[in-house]
């Protein structure tokens, strides 16, 4: 009973028509279903922002959606308003087997600060508290599956490396935003740090 299924952010506005649409986001929802079925543990994310996040380009003047800026902790991209907390936009995908999670666990909902990896907030450093809810269970298997390819993704695996994980990410069961080559870049950057690419 070692092995976890990690969902990233499944929600209605990384899928079309959504707020911030990752291009056949939605195709992937049937597959992942069916992989949970085959997890000792199923954990899902989800992308929570308060309405006023600092990762909105609408929360700094002069700045457009795609844009990337320096904050404090580091550079950010700016995206449109998405997953506002409460919103149907930050919902799950109403496909989505979520009743099957053990676990839902938010993150980005601090104002100051975006949360792309599962693990960590943006700085690398303040933690979610995923790392100690997996080891306590024991699971050190992670599959990882979901939105968005290049961003939540790759930083929630490549993280899960860095903390000792066994990590897997399920390309199929993966679609990507796919900004300025970020789609290769993250191949590279998952690759080099040991995770498998199935
Ligand atoms: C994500 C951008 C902003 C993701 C979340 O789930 O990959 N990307 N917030
Ligand atoms: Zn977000």
């Amino acid at each position: 009973m070692t092995r976890a299924l990690i969902v990233i952010d499944m929600q209605i506005d990384f899928c079309p028509g959504g707020a911030l649409a990752v291009a056949e986001g939605d195709e992937i929802v049937v597959g992942i279903n069916a992989r949970m079925a085959e997890s000792d543990a199923v954990i899902l994310t989800q992308d929570w922002h308060p309405a006023d996040h600092s990762s909105f380009a609408s929360q700094n003047p002069g700045c457009k959606p795609m844009e990337l800026v320096e904050m404090a902790y580091g550079p950010q991209v700016l995206w449109p308003d998405h997953c506002v907390q409460g919103t149907q936009g930050a919902a799950f995908h109403p496909a989505l087997k979520a009743d099957r999670a053990d676990l839902i666990l938010r993150k980005g909902y601090n104002r100051a600060i975006d949360s792309y990896s599962a693990f960590f907030e943006n700085d690398h450093r303040t933690p979610t508290g995923l790392e100690g809810y997996l080891r306590i269970r024991g699971l050190t298997q992670l599959d990882f599956v979901g939105l968005a390819t290049d961003f939540c993704v790759a930083w929630s695996a490549i993280d899960a490396v860095k903390l000792g994980f066994e990590v897997r990410v399920l390309t199929e069961l993966c679609r990507g935003i796919d900004l300025d080559g970020s789609m290769a870049r993250a191949r590279t950057d998952m690759q080099a740090a040991g995770v498998t690419l199935v």
